[in-house]
């Protein structure tokens, strides 16, 4: 079959939008080093005008080229974004609050459901750029010994999870790397005919909290402007870092973010300030609603899920259809999902009713959504000072709903479950 390509894509380092006849090729010839806009040992990139047989570009000094790279900003490119429309899906929140964590837990569930109950295929889109995910994953999914007390990194404000490039002679910034998935229907998927053109690019950023803090936005280091390309916005809110969701939580949860490990960050600041950034960028008034939808993810559910009375956070909320034909569709249970969000939304304005006027100051359509990335409570290590958990003991609670929540937005990959019935929105 012929590939067909789109005619304009989105860089998911840069966000520059750039026609497929304009990228750029890197050269292979070990001579063809120092890039303009790169290192001085960066291979050379370069706009093709000879292939090979194969269709892969000829460099200047006659080898045939494997990677591709974006026009303006010269960082490698998979493939896979020349046939298949990108998503941006941004993760926002205050240092501490959940991010890694969370990307780590729902990308490694997403991987083990997927195609089980959904019949779609997740697959890394570029293995290179997921490495610090799928290290995370191992880490507290795969490890030697699962009595092993296991931590994640704190998300480096620089370094190796950021890229830097001089697209202006003199002037350096930084960009975030992308964590890039493709996800298609597979032949058991009941639109397994429709797969090339559902076939989708999912882009993820795991940003250090500090980014998101006010002044930190700087035309140098933009390492928060996937926020004004993203189609979602996750804000993780974590209920530990405030002082009025711990007093109520004493004696409900043995976690030391509730005690000894205590993180104080004003999360409605924070989340007015990506609103103003967001605004900013895409040239929208002060007052103007985001135009994207916006999840709240309450994350650390472990900790505060017994505020949340009469309620099942912990059974996954979606189940698989076989058809007679064989085929496969899984459904998310939408109705159960916003019903918890009221509840969620009744406990966050009896608490902290700030963050939720907040909230409902920047965005028209937010669903509050529970997530344990960890699925029980955290423990103190003294020699270190780090929060650990036992890798057996790791088990997420509803780390993939925002994801399916929003794949069924998508069109006819992830079907809804209502009272009405089954149906695709
Ligand atoms: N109890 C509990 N603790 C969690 C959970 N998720 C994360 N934590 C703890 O919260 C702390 C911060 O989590 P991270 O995922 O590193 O937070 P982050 O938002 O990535 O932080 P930065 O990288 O600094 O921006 C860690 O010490 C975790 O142990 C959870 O689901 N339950
Ligand atoms: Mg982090
Ligand atoms: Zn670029």
């Amino acid at each position: 079959m012929r590939r067909r390509l789109l005619a304009k894509i989105q860089c998911p380092h840069c966000w520059t939008f750039f026609q497929s006849e304009d990228i750029c090729w890197v050269a292979n010839h070990p001579d063809l080093r120092g890039d303009s806009i790169l290192t001085v040992d960066s291979p050379k990139r370069f706009v093709p005008s000879r292939f090979a047989v194969s269709g892969e570009a000829l460099d200047a000094f006659d080898a045939p080229c494997r990677h591709l790279a974006c026009p303006h900003c010269h960082l490698i490119l998979p493939s896979v974004l020349l046939e298949h429309k990108s998503r941006i899906m941004s993760i926002a929140g205050t240092p501490g609050s959940g991010k890694t964590y969370f990307l780590t837990s729902a990308s490694w569930q997403l991987r083990q459901i997927l195609d089980r109950g959904f019949g779609l295929a997740i697959s890394d889109a570029d293995p290179e750029s997921n490495q610090a995910l799928v290290k995370n994953e191992q880490l507290m999914f795969l490890p030697e010994n699962p009595n092993q007390l296991v931590v994640l990194e704190k998300t480096q404000l620089e370094g190796t999870q950021y890229s830097t490039v001089q697209i202006e002679p003199g002037q350096t910034i930084t960009l975030p790397q992308p964590f890039m998935f493709t996800i298609r229907p597979t032949a058991r998927h009941v639109n397994a005919r429709g797969a090339e053109l559902l076939t989708e690019v999912l882009c993820m950023y795991d940003n250090a909290g500090e980014h998101f803090l006010p002044g930190s936005d700087s035309l140098t280091s933009p390492t928060t402007q996937h926020l004004s390309h993203s189609k979602n916005i996750f804000f993780l809110f974590d209920p530990s870092q405030d002082v009025r969701f711990r007093s109520r939580l004493l004696g409900l949860s043995s976690d030391p973010q509730i005690g000894q490990v205590r993180r104080a960050f004003r999360q409605d600041n924070v989340l007015l300030e990506m609103a103003a950034r967001i605004r900013r960028h895409a040239g929208m008034s002060a007052d103007e609603k985001l135009r994207q939808p916006l999840t709240i993810v309450v994350t650390k559910s472990d900790i505060w899920k017994k505020l949340l009375k009469g309620f099942d956070i912990e059974t996954e909320p979606y189940q698989l259809e076989e058809r007679l034909s064989g085929s496969i569709l899984g459904r998310i249970n939408k109705d159960y999902v916003e019903l918890v969000s009221r509840q969620i939304e009744n406990l966050l304005v009896e608490t902290v009713p700030e963050f939720v006027s907040a909230v409902n100051d920047i965005s028209a359509q937010a669903l509050y959504i529970p997530v344990s990335a960890t699925g029980g409570a955290t423990q103190l290590d003294p020699s270190t000072g780090l929060l650990k958990i036992r890798a057996a003991d790791v088990k997420p609670c509803w780390a993939t709903v925002p994801f399916l929540y929003e794949f069924s937005r998508w069109g006819k990959l992830v079907g809804s479950i209502r009272q009405e019935g089954t149906s695709f929105v």
